[in-house]
């Protein structure tokens, strides 16, 4: 082979790949694909007697939302309620809560004293977050050395669709959201001063770790 169109060959090859390379830019900045991550740090570790902690990401792929999660130092053997909180109404951005937000001082941050900081209830994290419904028994259940692993992939239009006729006014906003873990065992004595939901267990509901979730730098 001659040397002259070895080197056209090349430039032929070089060019394809620009324009390839090229026209992917293009489509990912028309897209909202995206990473979201939370790094998960233990609340109320003294009534959980470990430091739960873990990590949430939301991988977003054209329609398709990747939701995983892994969890560790949580009580084992049992299901752990996991959702990403926020505000309802108006365009806040959610905090985990801290000592100083255990307004009644009984020493433990129960789901009414995360309201104000971190807002409500919104995306659960079980075998259909987009049902939206809370209550539910597909939730992750940990094993006997307390971690698991949970992974769902779902369509991205119908979760902000359910989202929206959930939460008029307000989309999924990753970035302004944090995600809890909850529940200790039933068996655990809780102050009678610890609130918790509905009429779930207080146990059910305590929060064991929170992060709030950010964007990842492409
Ligand atoms: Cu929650």
């Amino acid at each position: 082979m001659k040397p002259g169109k070895n080197l056209l060959q090349t430039i032929a090859i070089v060019g394809a790949l620009v324009a390839f390379a090229g026209g992917m830019n293009v489509a990912h900045a028309a897209s909202t694909d995206g990473t979201y991550k939370a790094k998960l740090m233990p609340l109320n570790a003294k009534t959980t007697g470990s430091d739960a902690s873990g990590e949430a990401t939301f991988t977003i792929s054209g329609d398709r939302l990747t939701i995983r999660v892994t969890a560790k130092g949580v009580p084992p053997n049992m299901e752990h309620l996991q959702h990403f909180h926020g505000f309802a109404t108006g365009d806040g951005t959610s905090r985990c809560p801290t000592a100083r937000d255990d307004k009644n001082g009984d020493g433990i941050i129960d789901m009414v004293e995360t309201e104000p900081v971190a807002g409500t209830t919104m995306v659960p994290f079980h075998d259909d977050p987009v049902s939206m419904a809370i209550v539910n028994d597909t939730y992750p259940k940990a094993g006997p050395d307390g971690s698991y692993s949970y992974e769902k992939t779902v369509s991205l239009k119908a979760l902000e669709a359910a989202f929206a006729k959930k939460f008029p006014g307000q989309r999924l906003d990753f970035a302004r959201r944090v995600v809890f873990l909850h529940g200790v065992p039933t068996a655990t004595k809780l102050p009678a001063s610890v609130a918790s939901l509905d009429h779930i267990a207080a146990q059910v509901t305590l929060p064991i770790a929170c992060g709030p979730i950010r964007k990842v730098a492409k």
